[in-house]
């Protein structure tokens, strides 16, 4: 076992067993006070600086000095993405990059950042909530766990992705998260927890906050199981 994980064990076995009742799980405390503070820092200058619209990091040199950065270079997240991987797949994990992602809402762009149902191209999808709404709206992590397999071709997964991402399916997500009807389950996130899931298989988006709220979420997404393909000039995520 990689020793950069062996505090984190006992907590990994637990959110595992999360995993398989729920889709989701999540670690606490993963971050600590001053990692998380640095975050939040980076998070309200750039929201300062834009006031009232989406602003959006992607890979880490855009987010360079934020700690997001070196924490996507850490072995420590790198360890937890690969055991999470291996749990998952069953299959030895390769170290590779994460596709790495900084959202950050507010404003009236809050609607147009929300409810776009989609899979992530990687297997696994690690989430930090960074700023968190705690009154309005608050923003939810909204999911159907494992709604799909891995896909051994390109083409079949682009299949899945073209029937999730068109206006009949995107409305019928909607509607059944906007009345709390299933299969759509709901995650209020916490700062300072470490989520993670399936991006692959699991269809999943966010709320939005109320336009006057922050919400701030990083993505670390790891292993393309496609990754000779291009993501196309429509990719709208990861
Ligand atoms: O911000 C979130 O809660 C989810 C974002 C997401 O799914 C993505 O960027 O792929
Ligand atoms: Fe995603």
């Amino acid at each position: 076992m990689n020793m950069a994980l062996r505090g984190d064990e006992f907590e990994l076995a637990r959110a595992f067993e999360d995993l398989r009742r729920d889709g989701i799980a999540s670690i606490p405390n993963f971050l600590t006070d001053e990692e998380f503070a640095r975050m939040g820092k980076f998070v309200d200058d750039a929201v300062a600086r834009r006031p009232g619209a989406y602003v959006g990091f992607n890979g880490p040199a855009e987010m360079a000095g934020s700690g997001l950065d070196e924490l996507g270079a850490s072995d420590r997240l790198h360890s937890l993405a690969e055991r999470i991987y291996e749990h998952m797949t069953g299959r030895p994990a390769q170290r590779s990059d994460f596709y790495q992602v900084l959202r950050c809402l507010s404003g009236p762009d809050v609607n147009t950042h929300s409810h776009f149902y989609h899979y992530d191209s990687y297997v696994v999808t690690l989430l930090v909530p960074i700023r968190i709404p705690t009154k309005g709206k608050t923003g939810d992590f909204l999911l159907i766990p494992n709604a799909r397999r891995y896909r051994r071709s390109y083409w079949r997964n682009a299949v899945d992705k073209v029937l999730l991402d068109n206006r009949i399916s995107q409305r019928v997500l909607r509607f059944l998260a906007e009345r709390r009807l299933p299969p759509v389950r709901r995650v209020k996130l916490e700062p300072g927890r470490m989520y993670f899931f399936c991006g692959y298989r699991t269809i999943h988006t966010n709320e939005p906050c109320d336009e006057d709220q922050l919400r701030a979420t990083a993505l670390f997404h790891f292993a393309n199981p496609h990754a000779g393909h291009s993501r196309g000039p429509r990719a709208k995520m990861a």
